[in-house]
């Protein structure tokens, strides 16, 4: 069904497997397009799926936009109407996911692919792969999302010098700084990021969206105000099936079965 990449839904988890190995799964017009339409299947009511994991097939996560497809830049292309018009749709739809979401970062996360890895909740990525803001390599400026999240993340000084420098940051050094999550040898990436997802797939996915969009709400918001928005999730968490079955497992003493509602 889609050309650029491979969607599939088992047991409450969706997985988008960037599939352009040949590019380091760039981004290109179509790409965009077919991602939107998995992150709405996956996110629509009725669908059943609880966690989302991103990921890319062959040596590369993913390479940014497509710069082989023209458009990108020069005198001819318009990239902020391309952002505008075809990556803040995909972005957007991904932060308004009601599910955890994961990246498993298999390779290269250049430009873009390195905005999008960095949307995830949790990031895992693989030893052998890098992080890189390569816009300003070709005298753009980092975006879909990279100016906001990526400060957040490691602190001005890093964010910016990984901005200016367009160099390669390894994995390891972006675990170290707390630009991702986790790091694994490449051979157990797969497994321990699937294991990860489909943990969250069975949890209590109300409480988990509440938590990510209370950390999104965070950056934004005074104390006061995230103190506010806190009850009112804490308020919708607690009148969850999930909550009155997490307290009475643990009163029980067992494993929690937690349904999603
Ligand atoms: O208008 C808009 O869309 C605005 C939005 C902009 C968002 C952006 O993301 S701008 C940034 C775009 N991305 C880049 O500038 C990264 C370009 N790529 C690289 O710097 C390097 O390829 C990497 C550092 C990612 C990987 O280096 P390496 O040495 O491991 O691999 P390679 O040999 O450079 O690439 C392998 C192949 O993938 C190669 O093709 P070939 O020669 O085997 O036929 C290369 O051309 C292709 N490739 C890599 N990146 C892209 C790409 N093809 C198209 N677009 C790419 N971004």
């Amino acid at each position: 069904r889609f050309e650029t990449l491979i969607f599939t839904v088992e047991d409450g988890l969706a997985t988008i497997t960037l599939n352009q190995p040949d590019k380091l799964n760039a981004i290109s017009t179509k790409m965009k397009a077919e991602m939107l339409t998995a992150v709405r299947e996956a996110g629509a009511p009725g669908s059943g799926v609880r966690a989302l994991m991103i990921t890319g097939a062959g040596r590369g996560f993913c390479a940014g936009a497509d710069l082989s497809e023209g458009g990108v830049g020069g005198t001819t292309g318009d990239p902020g109407a391309n952002l505008v018009d075809s990556y803040h749709p995909v972005f957007l739809e991904l932060a308004h996911l009601d599910m955890p979401v994961i990246t498993a970062v298999n390779g290269v996360a250049a430009g873009a692919g390195m905005s999008l890895a960095l949307t995830a909740d949790i990031v895992i990525a693989a030893r052998s792969a890098f992080f890189l803001q390569a816009f300003v390599n070709i005298g753009l400026v980092p975006d879909a999302g990279s100016t906001y999240l990526l400060p957040r993340l490691v602190g001005e000084a890093r964010a910016k010098a990984m901005m200016m420098l367009g160099e390669r940051i390894p994995a390891e050094q972006a675990a170290d700084w707390g630009l991702i999550y986790q790091v694994v040898d490449d051979a157990a990436l797969t497994e321990t990021a699937t294991t990860m997802a489909q943990r969250l797939a069975k949890g209590p996915t109300r409480a988990l969206s509440h938590i990510r969009h209370l950390v999104a709400a965070s950056a934004g918001n005074g104390y006061e105000s995230q103190l506010q928005a806190e009850a009112l999730a804490q308020r919708a968490a607690g009148r969850t099936d999930d909550s009155r079955e997490g307290v009475q497992a643990f009163l029980e003493k067992r494993p929690a079965a937690f349904t999603g509602t």
